[in-house]
């Protein structure tokens, strides 16, 4: 290729046509540079189907880009001169195409912004680093909306969202007289034979390329090819929604928290793939539930539901990370160090509930929120799992994970470990909960009603534990009140009983005997 004008560095999960390092781009002059690396591949062991997933999607982006009169630099994984990284292939790139300047989007995590910081001086050229628009909310927004105030309640966030976009409002009202609809969407898990299935799309040959490169490659990595069914171009990515929108938004709502057996997916929308890589558009997804909602199609708990996950929760996240990095990382509130039980990576355990969500997760890459929060996370949290390292299983498992939305959902959300940041509670549950929310405990080799000793469900006695050991950091708190006066009404026979059932429960977790 000869000299360019402006080399237009995209990221694997900057896959959109109207993302800000394209805007402005002279089809003739400029260049834009793809590149498969090593270094994004194995920073943390990423699920095979995640890499797939992602490599697939950048070439069929590039070729799109090619189709609409793009000049395109792309540099595949296994090409022979590829160096493994993001500075040192746009080094390369730069040493090529001797550009005038580098011009990127800002990335979605703070480990790559420090590197794309370095480049100015390292590169010699002007670096333009500019904001993602993708978001509704700008980190500067974000900022002020947090500054002054004593706790970041998502819920008064997602109002300003809801006000911001206009989604739901009525005048200055939310539809339906309340903001907030998530009382009605607690409803326990049922078998729904009927249930219609969420679409897959068959690998095309250069899916099946990537396919036969990465198993070769990562066979060390979660999870297998076979079986891959993502959708690996936005033309695809937008059908699933649409198919989305009709057959599983009217129930979204009502079985949003339940768990089943055999049915991983329930009706979630399993979007967030394409939605994080940029296929597709949140707020236009938005639109398209509020569109249901006003023709009648889907009610306004569903609608209203599915709305807050994408303009509160997802966005608030996002603004939590970028506000608290770099430390955030670090934050350790119950100073929790037990490392994960093997079983996290083969699903290897008589739990019904943890194997089955990690069963579910090493196929698909795959589990919905209430699995990611309540089976793992949860256990994670009641046994002491470091934070850390749950961070980085999570950021390698699920295909939707990037640092900026992963992290403050496991450090904040799951994990507490931010000591309340962003909850104003631990997500902290014994296996009533799971029993109640899920089908899992009827084929369980332990007794969801048994509370301590041989057979019982381990959760029971965790749970118990949890609490007495972080009484001091949380027996204040007035949202479990309740928990703390039943722990302290108990007599100390019972308490001791349920201490000694859960530490012999962690011993074998820490001599590594099969749980
Ligand atoms: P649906 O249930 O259909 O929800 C619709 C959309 O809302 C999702 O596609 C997603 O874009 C958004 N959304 C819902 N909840 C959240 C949330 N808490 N934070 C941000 N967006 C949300 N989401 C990720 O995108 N990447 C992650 O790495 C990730 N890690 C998580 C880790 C833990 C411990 C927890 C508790 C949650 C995590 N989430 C993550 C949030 C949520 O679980 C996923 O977005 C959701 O399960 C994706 O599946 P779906 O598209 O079927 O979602
Ligand atoms: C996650 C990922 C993977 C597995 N591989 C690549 C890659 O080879 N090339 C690329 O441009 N991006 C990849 N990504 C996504 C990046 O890790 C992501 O863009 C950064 O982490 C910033 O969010
Ligand atoms: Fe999980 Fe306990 Fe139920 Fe078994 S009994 S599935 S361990 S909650």
């Amino acid at each position: 290729m000869a000299r360019c004008r402006n080399l237009v560095f995209i990221l694997g999960d900057q896959l959109s046509m109207s993302i800000s390092s394209l805007s402005g781009i002279d089809r003739e002059r400029d260049v834009v540079l793809l590149c498969e690396v090593a270094e994004e591949t194995t920073y943390v062991r990423h699920h095979r189907k995640k890499i797939i997933f992602i490599l697939s999607a950048m070439r069929h982006f590039a070729k799109e880009l090619s189709a609409e009169g793009y000049k395109v630099r792309y540099i595949k994984l296994d090409d022979a001169d590829n160096t493994g990284s993001f500075t040192s292939e746009l080094k390369r790139a730069v040493e090529d195409l001797r550009p005038d300047s580098i011009v990127v989007t800002e990335p979605g995590e703070w480990r790559v912004l420090e590197q794309m910081r370095g480049w100015h001086a390292d590169i010699g050229l002007l670096v333009d680093i500019r904001p993602d628009g993708r978001y509704l909310c700008s980190h500067d927004e974000f900022k002020t909306w947090a500054q002054g105030r004593r706790q970041l309640t998502m819920e008064f966030f997602y109002r300003e969202m809801r006000r911001k976009t206009g989604l739901l409002m009525e005048g200055d009202a939310p539809a339906g007289g309340r903001w907030n609809f998530d009382s009605e969407n607690r409803s326990p898990a049922k078998q729904d034979l009927f249930r219609p299935r969420h679409p897959r799309f068959a690998p095309d040959e250069t899916t099946r390329d990537v396919m036969k490169l990465v198993d070769l490659r990562f066979g060390d990595h979660m999870g297998s090819a076979e079986g891959f069914a993502f959708a690996v171009t936005r033309k695809d990515a937008e059908q699933a929604a649409d198919v989305f929108i009709v057959d599983f938004l009217p129930k979204f709502g009502e079985t949003q928290d339940a768990m089943i057996s055999g049915d991983p997916f329930v009706n979630h929308s399993l979007l967030s793939f394409y939605i994080n890589i940029g296929f597709l558009d949140a707020l236009s997804l938005c639109q398209a539930a509020e569109r249901a909602y006003l023709e009648g199609k889907a009610p306004i708990n569903a609608v209203e539901g599915f709305i807050r996950q994408i303009i509160g929760w997802r966005e608030y996240m996002r603004g939590i990370y970028w506000l608290f990095m770099p430390d955030y990382a670090q934050r350790n509130f119950f100073e929790a160090a037990r490392p994960l039980p093997d079983f996290f990576w083969t699903a290897e355990t008589q739990m019904a509930c943890l194997s089955t969500v990690i069963g579910e997760t090493i196929e698909n890459a795959y589990a919905h929120h209430i699995q990611r929060l309540m089976i793992t996370g949860n256990f994670a949290m009641l046994a002491g799992l470091d934070p850390h390292a749950l961070h980085e299983w999570y950021l390698e498992v699920y295909a939707d994970a990037y640092e900026w939305v992963e992290l403050p959902n496991v450090i904040g959300m799951s994990q507490f470990a931010d000591g309340g940041l962003l909850g104003s509670k631990p997500y902290a549950a014994s296996g009533a909960y799971i029993s109640r929310m899920s089908d899992y405990c009827e084929n369980c080799r332990y007794d969801v009603r048994k509370k301590t000793g041989e057979g019982a469900c381990p959760f029971n006695a965790l749970y118990w534990d949890f609490l007495a050991r972080n009484a001091e950091k949380l027996s204040a708190n007035r949202r479990l009140a309740q928990p703390y006066a039943t722990w302290r009404r108990m007599s100390e026979a019972q308490q001791k009983t349920y201490l000694d059932s859960a530490r012999a429960f962690l011993q074998k977790l820490d001599d590594g005997v099969p749980v």
